[in-house]
């Protein structure tokens, strides 16, 4: 049953030009009962309170989903703690403040599995958010969304809003960021092993040990999953988006060098740590919503190559 129907309504996607904002505009560009709503960097600073307030008192849309962000890799999040913290923290306050203040009858707030303990038992489960410290290398990040997360719980008990958080697991496809320094680690290993492929380099280094374990779900797969627990769910428990499927970064640097072409030696130079050694998401209430992945890893490993290859906008690539 639908608890909250799409249908006519108006809807703002935050961080429309990125990765996974990108994926929903997608989504909801197939529904044609929905009015979208985007605002570019340069017309609507998400950092700037007024501005987001006289944005959101002009276009008053009915739904909100906030995917902006400032996001990346292990290596940005350990560098730039204070950029993480306080941009992350601010455009969470100003959406879902303003979303209030607005009226907006349905929110989204995107978190990230980032914000589970460190120690948490696997598979995480929503209630044991919050139970001991973050991991280390993104703490800053984990702070900022959990902020806003809570916000979202404490309008729903406070005013009864119908407000969401939702978490999902590493997210990669087409439209990623590539940059050897600040990508997460598939946008990372596309670009290294494309560039050591192209010069004839018979060995690259990656970070951390291979070992640590990452749960990843293509981006378009997540946005098909956040349009039905907006159409499906309500509560002010989170709820996690994941894929179920698990595999080491060693293995996952494998297939990338195997659909690359690389046949080089990869190296694990422990320049940087390796993070949360596993964050395996238990998805048993995205299940219970019906929700299967559609595209495999393999399947978008390959269409994330092809879309980085088709791309004019890579400073890197050679
Ligand atoms: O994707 P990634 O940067 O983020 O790294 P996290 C995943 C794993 O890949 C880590 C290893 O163990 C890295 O050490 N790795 C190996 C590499 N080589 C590379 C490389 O060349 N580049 C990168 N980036 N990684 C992030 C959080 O953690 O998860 C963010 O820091 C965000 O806040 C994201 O929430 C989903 O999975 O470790």
């Amino acid at each position: 049953m639908v608890q909250f129907d799409l249908s006519g309504r108006s809807v703002f996607v935050t961080g429309h030009t990125g990765l996974l904002g990108s994926a929903i505009c997608r989504q909801l560009g197939q529904r044609r009962d929905v009015l979208l709503w985007t605002a570019a960097h340069a017309d609507l600073d998400l950092c700037d309170k007024a501005a987001v307030e006289d944005w959101m008192a002009q276009h008053r849309p009915e739904v909100v989903i906030h995917a902006a962000g400032r996001v990346g890799g292990i290596a940005p999040n350990e560098k730039y703690p204070v950029e993480f913290l306080n941009e992350n923290l601010s455009m969470a306050q100003n959406v879902i403040n303003s979303s209030h203040a607005h009226n907006v009858r349905k929110l989204v707030f995107m978190s990230s599995s980032c914000v589970y303990p460190k120690n948490a038992p696997q598979p995480l489960r929503p209630e044991d958010l919050l139970t001991s410290p973050f991991e280390p290398s993104n703490e800053g990040y984990a702070l900022a969304k959990t902020v806003g997360m809570r916000l979202c719980q404490y309008y729903r008990r406070e005013y009864g809003a119908d407000y969401i958080s939702l978490l999902p697991c590493n997210l990669y496809g087409v439209g990623d960021r590539y940059d050897a320094f600040s990508s997460h680690v598939i946008p990372a290993l596309l670009l290294k092993m494309h560039n050591a492929q192209v010069f004839g380099q018979d060995q690259i280094k990656l970070w951390g040990t291979g070992r640590p374990l990452r749960e990843f779900l293509y981006a378009d797969d997540a946005a098909r999953a956040i349009l039905l627990a907006l159409e499906h769910y309500s509560d002010e428990l989170p709820m996690n988006i994941g894929s179920g499927a698990e595999i080491t970064i060693a293995d996952l640097a494998l297939r990338i060098a195997e659909i690359v072409g690389y046949q080089g030696k990869l190296i694990f130079a422990e320049e940087q740590g390796d993070g949360v050694p596993r964050k395996l998401l238990d998805n048993h209430m995205l299940d219970y919503l019906g929700f299967k992945p559609e595209v495999d890893l393999l399947q978008g490993l390959k269409q994330s190559y092809e879309d980085f290859l088709a791309r004019d906008d890579i400073e890197q690539k050679m």
